[in-house]
């Protein structure tokens, strides 16, 4: 090798070891000052993390990647069932009823099931289709109709004022772990966000809520436990529009919809929290967690009556097969879908987007 060509490589490995080093210092010092869940890490535990990322994930995961992972389970089983029925020699009667089988043990609801199976018999009738495996855009077609996309944003501003939002629901359905995504969401976007400790009925509900205020850099205003819901929520209000919040998330005990008292407790709340802020709450979120099934459906019927629900959010669809239940609330029910969850950490909430949800659900089919 020429002296020219030993004083070239040399130069090149200078600069490749100089540019590896920088951006490992660089990730380093993103590690230790961004995101939420290592705000805690000591140095040690800094290079730990950093020698995982290395590791274990090379690949970064995309937003949709995420999105597919989250309802594997679901697309695996509902997918497995569809393609069965798109696999059959011919479109008969027998089709259409495994069809509708395969819909209801995804938790799609009967109503919304048979609608979505006539309209795919419409439209075989119509174009004259004749091979099951063109059945599959018209399936995502009818699911897709289900959803109003305008219906599921949610775009928190009110000139001048906070923008409320009451988080409603059963005991353990992921409420707090939803305000704390939310908060972490909201702070992201540049909003000033309050967390108002409203559950005052479990114990440690206060302390679980402060932890998340902290994580994702939200003020926090709570009493003691026993308090009075609506009190704590009310003073909550009052400091957001004196420290000028955007945003300002209230919790709530978690309650059987069957229990007359709770749910007349939140009709108190709500009525409070609009004498300190005109208009609001703004958005009343009922949780609902996914892996309930169609008990999911009742909570939202009598939440719905009582504390005037807007949206909601379907946690832990992480957790179960029966994905479906998705489209049932907004079938059946005639709510928005507005978040969903896939997961306990705090990136783990997604803006519902019925196409994404469409794509996930159905990949394996
Ligand atoms: N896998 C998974 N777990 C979740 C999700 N959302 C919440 N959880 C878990 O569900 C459990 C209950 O969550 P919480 O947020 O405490 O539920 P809650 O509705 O506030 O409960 P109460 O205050 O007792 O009524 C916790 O272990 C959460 O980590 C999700 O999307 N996926
Ligand atoms: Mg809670």
């Amino acid at each position: 090798m020429s002296t020219g060509a030993v004083v070239v490589l040399v130069i090149f490995i200078l600069v490749s070891a100089y540019y590896v080093n920088r951006t490992r210092a660089e990730r380093k010092r993103q590690v230790e000052t961004s995101d939420s869940e290592t705000l805690q890490l000591d140095s040690g535990e800094v290079e730990a993390k950093l020698e995982h990322e290395e590791h274990d994930s090379p690949k970064v995961e995309s937003v949709l990647e995420r999105f597919t992972r989250g309802l594997a389970r679901s697309s695996a089983s509902i997918g497995g069932a569809l393609s069965s029925v798109f696999s059959r020699s011919a479109i008969d009667e027998s089709l259409y009823e495994e069809l509708e089988e395969a819909l209801l043990g995804a938790d799609v609801g009967v109503r919304t099931s048979t609608a979505m199976v006539d309209a795919v018999r419409e439209k075989v009738k119509s174009q004259k289709i004749k091979d099951p495996q063109e059945l599959m855009p018209l399936l995502r077609d009818a699911v897709s109709d289900v959803f109003d996309p305008a219906s599921a944003s949610m775009c928190p501003s009110v000139d001048g004022e906070p923008y409320v939002i009451l988080v409603v629901g059963v005991n353990g359905a992921g409420k707090t772990t939803t305000i704390g995504k939310l908060a972490a969401m909201f702070s992201a976007q540049g909003k000033k966000v309050l967390l108002g400790a409203g559950d005052t009925f479990r114990a440690g509900a206060i302390e679980q809520l402060k932890v998340w205020a902290d994580r994702s850099g939200a003020d926090f205003v709570a009493h003691q436990e026993g308090a009075d819901p609506a009190a704590v929520l009310y003073d909550a209000l009052e400091a957001a529009k004196a420290r000028g919040c955007d945003v300002v998330i209230c919790d709530t005990a978690g309650r059987l919809q069957a229990k007359k008292t709770l749910m007349n407790e939140l009709s108190k709340v709500h009525k409070v929290v609009g004498k300190a802020v005109t208009g609001a709450p703004h958005e009343v979120l009922l949780v609902l967690d996914g892996t309930t099934g169609q008990n999911a459906l009742s909570q939202g019927r009598i939440f719905g009556e009582v504390a005037g629900v807007t949206g909601v959010v379907v946690t832990k669809l992480d957790g179960t097969a029966r994905g479906g239940v998705v489209i049932a609330i907004n079938g059946e029910l005639g709510l928005p879908v507005k978040f969903i969850g896939i997961g306990e950490k705090v990136d783990d909430l997604r803006p519902f987007d019925a196409n994404s949800y469409v794509d996930a659900l159905l990949a394996d089919g």
